[in-house]
């Protein structure tokens, strides 16, 4: 492995720390290299926090040797004044002498102005270095931004013999304990999860992290009339609920916020674009049959998780049909998880 390339993964590393404690924000990391030696590293830890050239600039013993140095960024030096001030006018005032970026920024604000601002002090710069590796970590990132609309997760377990539940909507465990506990760490990873009507009335879902360490995403159902009873657990106030419909909608009440969409236009265009308005950069969508289908079928979607079990149904409940790209495979306790992107 070439150099370069050791400390940009290295930085690339540094950005996923920042995972769940940054969103709307991207993962950023950053690594200072003098003489072919790391001296000072940093990443975004917290939204409105200090970037991640700041925390790594932040961490050198001796600032003298800046100048000799390169900085390896993972994403384009901000050069607006937002939380925080300009990192390109950062890098500038301390003269460093290279940057090496891999992924420029998408947001309005910068978008390239940072790389110009370098250049035009005399900074060497390169952009590029591990892209995709880079647009894959800020996905979700990536894709609110350029999409106006949140990451969106499809997230289902189906028996062996592909069906998602019993006919008559009784609730039943298909993915095993450990598939159960991985959900619960997704769910600290996102920035909310969204089911449909059906799964809210007959599963009375938590969706909250019971079984991981982290933070409850938002819940948001989709209850079109307002039929769904008050009883329910995603009405116990317990966290931020948003409740989507067509009809006349109440005052927010505690912690559930009520949205009224237009009856005439279509809902889930109408919904993922009042997502973005309220920076929801990601969402994990966990059923049912019917939203999941609908979801697919506008392909609205960016990444599809199954649990494929080792349970046989018989009848019941099919698993929506999927086009997509198998990304990954992997076992998870008896059960097998696989990862779909779109073609
Ligand atoms: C960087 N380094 O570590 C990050 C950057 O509100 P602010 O000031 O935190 O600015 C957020 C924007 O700055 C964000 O949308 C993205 O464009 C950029 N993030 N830039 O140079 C960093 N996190
Ligand atoms: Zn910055």
């Amino acid at each position: 492995m070439n150099n370069d390339v050791l400390f940009m993964s290295r930085a690339l590393e540094l950005a996923a720390l920042g995972r769940g404690h940054v969103s709307p924000n991207p993962l950023v990391g950053c690594v200072i290299v003098h003489n072919h030696r790391i001296i000072g590293e940093g990443w975004h830890r917290q939204y409105g926090g200090p970037h991640a050239e700041v925390n790594a600039v932040r961490s050198i013993a001796d600032e003298s040797l800046l100048a000799e140095s390169t900085v390896y960024v993972t994403l384009e030096p901000c050069s607006h004044f937002g939380k925080t001030p300009p990192c390109a006018d950062l890098l500038i005032e301390k003269k460093v002498k290279k940057v090496v970026v891999c992924n420029e920024d998408p947001n309005p604000l910068v978008a390239g102005k940072g790389l110009a601002k370098l250049r035009a002090a005399g900074i060497e710069v390169e952009t590029g270095l591990l892209a995709e590796r880079g647009r894959e970590l800020n996905r979700r990132f990536f894709t609110f931004i350029e999409k106006k609309r949140p990451y969106l997760i499809l997230k289902w377990a189906e028996t062996a013999d592909g069906f998602l539940a019993p006919a008559d909507f009784r609730p039943m465990p298909i993915s095993g304990s450990l598939s159960r506990q991985l959900v619960h760490q997704w769910r600290t990873q996102e920035d909310a999860i969204l089911v449909g009507t059906n799964t809210a009335r007959h599963d009375n879902p938590q969706l909250n992290v019971r079984l991981w360490s982290g933070r409850n995403p938002v819940r948001i159902v989709i209850d079109r009339h307002l039929q769904l009873p008050a009883s329910l657990h995603l009405f116990d106030g317990s966290q931020p609920t948003l409740v989507y419909a067509t009809v006349p909608v109440p005052e927010t009440a505690g912690a559930t916020t009520f949205i009224q969409l237009d009856s005439e236009a279509p809902f889930l265009p109408q919904l993922v674009a009042d997502l973005y308005q309220r920076k929801i950069q990601s969402v994990i969508v966990e059923g049912g049959a019917v939203l999941l289908e609908s979801v697919l079928r506008q392909q609205l979607w960016d990444e599809v998780r199954i649990f494929k079990s080792t349970t046989i149904l018989g009848e019941g409940l099919a698993a929506p049909a999927l086009r997509g790209r198998l990304t990954s495979t992997k076992q998870v306790g008896e059960d097998w998880l696989m990862t779909y992107q779109p073609i």
